[in-house]
């Protein structure tokens, strides 16, 4: 998709959301379907509500309901799955925090009728019908290390400021750059951490501070994580490393507009979260209203994006992540 479709798409989302509810009220729904995420307070996750509650107005027969807990733990998420069982809701769409400490809870919830999807973040294959991923976790771990090494020259110290240490996308993005080092291209690249900032700001913050302390000669800090990145170019910035220490990975064009323009933070891309919440909420609305099996090798339909291709895995990928620049960071940063 070029990025004007894609920017004119996302346009068209946040207008339809400013001005209208989301989905319709609890007594005329004929599908309640819960947005189950990380955690709140995360802007990534904000975003992707915007899309889910776009999906939801379109619809015209959901009614959504947003949840998650204050910190990202598969035990918080665990409690609320219980909880939505108990409210006998039609589908879960989970951002999970741990691919397999979730699947008894899910697999629960499936037994009693209740559709789960994965998105951005999946649980293993025996508790959710299939997962939607962003973009292919190749291609995601492969782009943090090409952006890195293009920026240093592709040589010196990198490290990793991730998010839990059980996250499910982040560990397969981790792991795809870990292959991808040993490659010839990316030779001149020393790997010397992986630190884990639990996407909560604070620790993220104090494990960037910590990364520089202990490797006085780290050229670049990846951070696979939109509350990782926003932390560790603060850190640069504090820390008066700007040019010394290098940041990228995944960000949001909003929190990382004033970094862009300081250099603190060097390339850095991201997908479009409002597509992909918009297209999780829509995805499970196809299979409750029988539009799709969500069967390995079929497709989803997914209203304004399309349709979703299941791989044989259970798997369905979006677009490319997308990197943004001082040129036009100011026009993303208006959307999410
Ligand atoms: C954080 C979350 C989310 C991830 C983004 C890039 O907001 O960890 O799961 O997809 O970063």
């Amino acid at each position: 998709m070029t990025t004007k479709k894609w920017l004119r798409m996302t346009t068209v989302a946040v207008l339809a959301t400013a001005c209208m509810s989301a989905g319709v009220a609890a007594a005329e729904a004929k599908y309640r379907v819960a947005l189950l995420v990380k955690n709140l307070g995360n802007g990534f996750f904000d975003a992707a509500h915007q899309g889910g509650d776009e999906a939801a107005k379109e619809l015209g027969d959901i009614q959504l309901i947003y949840t998650g807990p204050t910190a990202p733990t598969a035990e918080g998420q665990i409690e609320i799955i219980n909880s939505l069982i108990a409210q006998k809701v039609d589908a879960i769409v989970i951002s999970a925090n741990d691919p397999d400490a979730l699947v008894p809870a899910c697999k629960k919830a499936a037994q009693r009728g209740i559709t789960v999807l994965s998105f951005d973040s999946g649980i293993a294959k025996a508790g959710r019908t299939f997962q939607i991923n962003p973009s292919n976790p190749e291609l995601i771990g492969l782009k943090q290390l090409q952006m890195v090494s293009k920026t240093i020259g592709g040589k010196g110290e990198i490290a990793i400021l991730s998010a839990t240490a059980q996250a499910t996308n982040q560990n397969k993005w981790i792991q795809v750059m870990k292959d991808e080092l040993k490659k010839p291209e990316f030779a001149g690249l020393k790997l010397v951490d992986v630190v884990y900032g639990d996407d909560q700001s604070d620790k993220s913050y104090r494990e960037a501070v910590g990364l520089f302390r202990k490797h006085p000669d780290l050229k670049a800090i990846i951070a696979p994580t939109t509350v990782g990145i926003t932390a560790a170019a603060k850190a640069v910035t504090d820390q008066k490393l700007i040019g010394k220490v290098f940041v990228t990975g995944l960000g949001l064009p909003s929190e990382m507009a004033g970094y862009v323009r300081s250099g603190a933070v060097e390339p850095r891309s991201i997908w479009n979260p409002i597509d992909l919440g918009y297209t999780a909420v829509y995805a499970a609305h196809s299979l409750l209203a029988k539009k799709a099996t969500g069967k390995p090798d079929t497709k989803v339909p997914v209203g304004r994006m399309g349709s979703l291709k299941i791989d044989s895995n259970g798997d369905a990928a979006m677009s490319e992540p997308f990197v943004f620049d001082k040129a036009n960071v100011e026009k993303f940063a208006k959307f999410f």
